[in-house]
């Protein structure tokens, strides 16, 4: 890796104009105060609204993404990413882009090759994140990947990452849908990558925003992967 490497910024979108401007924007004013060399691309999911537009407007990358899910969507945005470290956080307003610094950090004084976002810590704002989610869910899936895995993982539904370029390529991530949060992980241990975990929080949004995740169905589709994926 050069002196300064290059961040990618990339941001899964299904319609989320509302969002979207201000998550380009914050990602455009941390990079910059910071000092940091970076692109935006914005990992577009066939939006049927004017996300793609104002990303364009704004000066960002659209990568066109064809194929539905979360999954497919990261993996399509990574691989139209140029940069030599890799970021990676949910356009839909929850996430502070103000923690990027923090977050490559230990990549890029090679300490780690993934670096996740841990959530839930005194940044987390209240009514940010379901209580199943929060005191269930997440806990119990991050102790089975530590128990399963051996990675030390506490948070391991967070959704803003960052990994070397090089890490991912060594991972050949396949699930389309929300389970490739948790491949990831999994597939990191297998490779043996070096794991760490910043604190960033996370964000009530938008009241009105319909959310996305089915905890039960989600969280068994998770755990069927972590188990699966010891064998
Ligand atoms: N759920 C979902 N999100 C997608 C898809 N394609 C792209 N995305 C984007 O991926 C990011 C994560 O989706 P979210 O709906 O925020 O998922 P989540 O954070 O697990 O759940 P909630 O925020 O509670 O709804 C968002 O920026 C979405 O716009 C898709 O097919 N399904
Ligand atoms: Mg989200």
């Amino acid at each position: 890796m050069c002196a300064e490497p290059l961040i990618s910024v990339v941001l899964p979108c299904l319609n989320e104009e509302k969002s979207l401007p201000g998550c380009l924007q914050e990602i455009k004013s941390t990079c910059e105060t910071a000092g940091l060399r970076y692109e935006i691309v914005v990992a577009d999911n066939l939006s049927t609204d004017k996300s793609a537009e104002i990303a364009r407007q704004f000066g960002a990358r659209v990568a066109t993404v064809t194929r539905r899910g979360y999954g497919a969507c990261v993996q399509g945005g990574l691989s139209a990413a140029e940069g030599d470290i890799l970021v990676f956080g949910d356009a839909d307003g929850s996430y502070p882009f103000s923690e990027i610094p923090n977050l490559v950090a230990p990549i890029v004084q090679d300490k780690a090759d993934l670096v996740l976002g841990n959530r839930l810590n005194n940044k987390l704002q209240k009514g940010a994140m379901p209580f199943l989610n929060h005191y269930l869910g997440t806990p119990v899936l991050s102790a089975v990947l530590r128990w399963i895995h051996h990675i030390p993982v506490y948070d391991c539904n967070g959704g803003l990452r960052a990994l070397r370029k090089t890490a991912w390529q060594k991972l050949d991530l396949r699930q389309p849908g929300m389970e490739y949060a948790s491949e990831m992980l999994i597939e990191a241990a297998k490779k043996h990558l070096r794991y760490q975990e910043v604190n960033i929080g996370l964000r009530q949004t938008d009241a009105n925003r319909q959310p996305h995740l089915r905890p039960w169905r989600d969280g068994w589709r998770h755990l069927k992967i972590i188990v699966k994926g010891k064998f």
